[in-house]
């Protein structure tokens, strides 16, 4: 006889309550999208934060859209909110090759501040913004490869300005290779860089033209494997 799992059994077991309905604010699966099957929109690759596909509405329930990237196995398609601040709409700006100043957040390329690795998301890590589109920016971290790097917009729980781990008691991940990493401290790194933290920097260490620009590329691959980063 096959004894099939039950919450309430588990409850029991457990002597733990379940929390209520009505703890729950989200209107989950009923709040009503536009999104239909088969429209098409940009998005942030989940697995690769820090590119823009081409994605396609595969599948809607309530707020909930299921997104597949174009060209690529259904495996990798993804969840989203319908409100989620990674999608957006198709528009022929993104493919523009002006470095533009933000037109709503005001981060603008070389600003520097403190962010949580998503990948090791127990560290907040000294970071820089690479690339601006609209109001999403492109964080990445000092001196380390672009393979971290992600889209993100100003109201990211992972952004923070510089001196927040000092203010909150955190450590903060030094760049790479800093001389002293357990002595990091922003004031002298500002000046060795050249940069402030509220205004474009005038020397970078790790970026140049040519690493700010492949990230803008909106992903357009239609056919084999995801790119190798
Ligand atoms: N264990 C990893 C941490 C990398 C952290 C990078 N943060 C931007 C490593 O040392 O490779």
């Amino acid at each position: 006889m096959v004894i099939s799992w039950s919450w309430q059994q588990y409850l029991n077991e457990q002597k733990a309550e379940a929390a209520p309905p009505t703890l729950f604010t989200q209107s989950f699966p009923s709040r009503r999208t536009g999104f239909r099957l088969g429209m098409k929109l940009e998005g942030v690759d989940p697995l690769h934060p820090s590119m823009f596909c081409v994605l396609t509405v595969a599948e809607v329930i309530g707020c909930r859209l299921r997104l597949h990237i174009d060209g690529y196995s259904e495996c990798y398609d993804f969840w989203v909110n319908a409100d989620s601040a990674d999608i957006r709409p198709y528009k022929p700006v993104c493919l523009s090759v002006h470095l533009s100043v933000s037109q709503g957040c005001g981060f603008r390329v070389g600003m520097k501040l403190e962010a949580v690795d998503r990948k090791n998301p127990g560290l907040v890590c000294v970071a820089s913004v690479a690339d601006v589109i609209d109001d999403h920016f492109l964080v990445h971290f000092d001196n380390w490869d672009d393979t971290y790097d992600y889209w993100c917009d100003s109201s990211s729980p992972y952004i923070h300005p510089v001196g927040w781990c000092e203010e909150q008691g955190r450590p903060l991940t030094a760049p790479q290779g800093h001389p002293n990493p357990e002595g990091f401290v922003w004031e002298e790194y500002l000046q060795e860089t050249g940069s402030t933290h509220s205004g474009p920097i005038k020397k970078l260490p790790v970026m140049t033209d040519s690493c700010l620009c492949p990230n803008r590329e909106i992903h357009t691959k239609t056919t084999g494997d995801l790119p190798d980063l």
